[in-house]
């Protein structure tokens, strides 16, 4: 895969750092009082080790208000912007479900679209993917944010394997857009319409979606699930069970892991690289 003209094999798992330049994200909403400051906490994220950042201008959260296309534009383009301006290398990903934005975020400066509908919202997103030739996040979502969390429900053949079927329907339309399938990461959507054991069934059986021969992405950092397992009822609490859900998914074949914490993050995935490496070799 190609991301800002730089091969990645992901022998090395890599970080994403979440930046959310959101009034209401559910745990670092609002932070960020001008561009040039989130621009900034990006670059804190480059040099703490994320490998990308995820730069997001709305909540997916369920029951957040849509900013709309030019809100969402105006949040995100003046951090690309300023960020570009000071750091030419980091890649940077714009996480949008819209294709204007995206067509925007990859104008001023973003290499690739992290978009939690998979192009079932707009789906001209993805040309805008194979026209530039950025890389494409297909994140699973059952139904919509603001539905997908009453009552989750799969079919007979379980999870895993209606997420498969849903993978290979959603890369057949994206290499049909134009997207070259070295260039599809897959995130199975943590949180995103799954109740807590399904969460932990995603996690446990990971490894099965590497039969697509895609990068795997993960994002489980300060979520509901973490709070249910560890008992941690704010977000605020619940870094160290976001490090062990990021070890866990780095053992069980990630290969990108989207974080807020990054520094801490970056020490749990190398000693969980470090043990799925030695585990290969021992075999
Ligand atoms: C409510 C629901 C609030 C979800 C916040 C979130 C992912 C993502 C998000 C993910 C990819 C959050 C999420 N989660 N993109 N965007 N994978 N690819 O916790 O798991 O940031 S938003």
């Amino acid at each position: 895969m190609i991301i800002r003209g730089k091969a990645f094999d992901f022998d090395a798992p890599a970080v994403m750092g979440i930046l959310n330049v959101t009034p209401d994200s559910f745990f670092d909403g609002g932070v960020y009082k001008s561009a040039e400051e989130a621009a900034e906490a990006g670059l804190k994220m480059a040099g703490d080790g994320a490998a990308i950042i995820d730069i997001g201008g709305e909540s997916s959260r369920p029951g957040a208000k849509p900013a709309g296309q030019e809100e969402e534009i105006f949040r995100v383009i003046p951090v690309i912007e300023a960020f570009r301006k000071k750091d030419r290398e980091t890649p940077l990903s714009i996480d949008t479900y819209r294709a204007g934005t995206a067509e925007a975020a990859l104008k001023a400066g973003a290499d690739m679209i992290n978009d939690i509908s998979a192009g079932r919202f707009e789906p001209q997103i993805m040309e805008a993917a194979a026209l530039t030739g950025a890389p494409y996040v297909i994140m699973h979502m059952l139904g919509e944010p603001a539905t997908m969390q009453k009552s989750p429900a799969y079919s007979a053949k379980g999870i895993v394997a209606d997420i498969k079927d849903f993978f290979r329907e959603r890369r057949a339309a994206a290499i049909s857009a134009g997207i070259k399938k070295e260039q599809l990461i897959l995130d199975p959507g943590f949180g995103f319409g799954k109740s807590v054991k399904d969460n932990f069934e995603l996690l446990n059986r990971l490894e099965e979606f590497l039969e697509f021969e895609a990068p795997i992405l993960a994002g489980m950092s300060r979520k509901s699930m973490i709070g249910s397992a560890a008992g941690a009822d704010s977000p605020a609490d619940r870094l160290f069970g976001s490090l062990a859900a990021a070890a866990i998914a780095v053992m069980n074949g990630a290969s990108i892991i989207r974080a807020h914490d990054v520094k801490e993050t970056v020490q749990a995935v190398k000693t969980a690289a470090a043990a799925r490496h030695y585990k290969k070799a021992e075999r």
